[in-house]
């Protein structure tokens, strides 16, 4: 390959990927243990942004809402398989979407559609423990962070930023920081207080 055109492929390259930013966000609790299940977002500021409606599934699996924590942007469809031999009834009473819903096993409901911003704590009417939320968002970035607390973001692009992260066992409200994001990928670590889940950290392994 002649030397001009080498160059020119290593330049559109270098071109190409310094378009977006990378972000890696770690979450852990006042004493450094990792969060699992915190729900971050990002939106532009100054800029239109609209995030495209998406589809969830929350499944009732062994008496327990799976997944824990979903986070979907605004006119998202999740459904609620009930994959248990018993029956289940989800509801919930938050402003953002109040609802109910009867499931035998085998029944498969119309998927509820979440139409306003805010946390919705879902429960069900038979097993007081089952717990679950869905952090319905206006953002176009979001993620939740894993077992060990991180959450990335990739292909955004640069500029300023507004960045909102939470956890449903945190005892404060969610934190709220502006971010600048450049071309070169940014690492960022977020406090919150809560308690790490036992099962998620590896503190007990032997
Ligand atoms: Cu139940």
């Amino acid at each position: 390959m002649p030397m001009k055109v080498t160059l020119l492929c290593l330049l559109l390259l270098i071109g190409g990927a310094a378009q977006a930013a990378e972000l890696s966000l770690a979450v852990s609790n006042a004493s450094g243990a990792a969060l699992e299940n915190a729900v971050a977002t990002l939106t532009p500021v100054g800029r239109a942004s609209s995030p495209k409606p998406a589809k969830a599934v929350i499944d009732q699996i062994n008496k327990e809402f799976v997944p824990y924590v979903s986070v979907v942007p605004v006119g998202s469809a999740v459904s609620f398989p009930n994959q248990d031999n018993i029956r289940h009834s989800v509801y919930s009473f938050s402003p953002a979407k109040k609802f109910e819903l009867k499931l035998y096993s085998g029944t498969q409901a119309e998927p509820v559609v979440f139409d306003k911003a805010g946390v919705v704590a879902l429960g069900c009417n038979i097993h007081d423990w089952m717990i679950a939320y869905v952090y319905v968002t206006e953002a176009p970035f979001y993620g939740r962070s894993d077992a060990r607390g991180n959450i990335a973001f990739s292909g955004i692009e640069p500029g300023e930023y507004e960045l909102r992260v939470w956890h449903p066992d945190s005892a404060a409200p969610e934190v709220v920081r502006p971010l600048r994001l450049g071309n070169e990928a940014q690492r960022l670590s977020q406090s919150l207080p809560a308690k790490a889940r036992a099962a998620a950290g590896g503190s007990h392994s032997h």
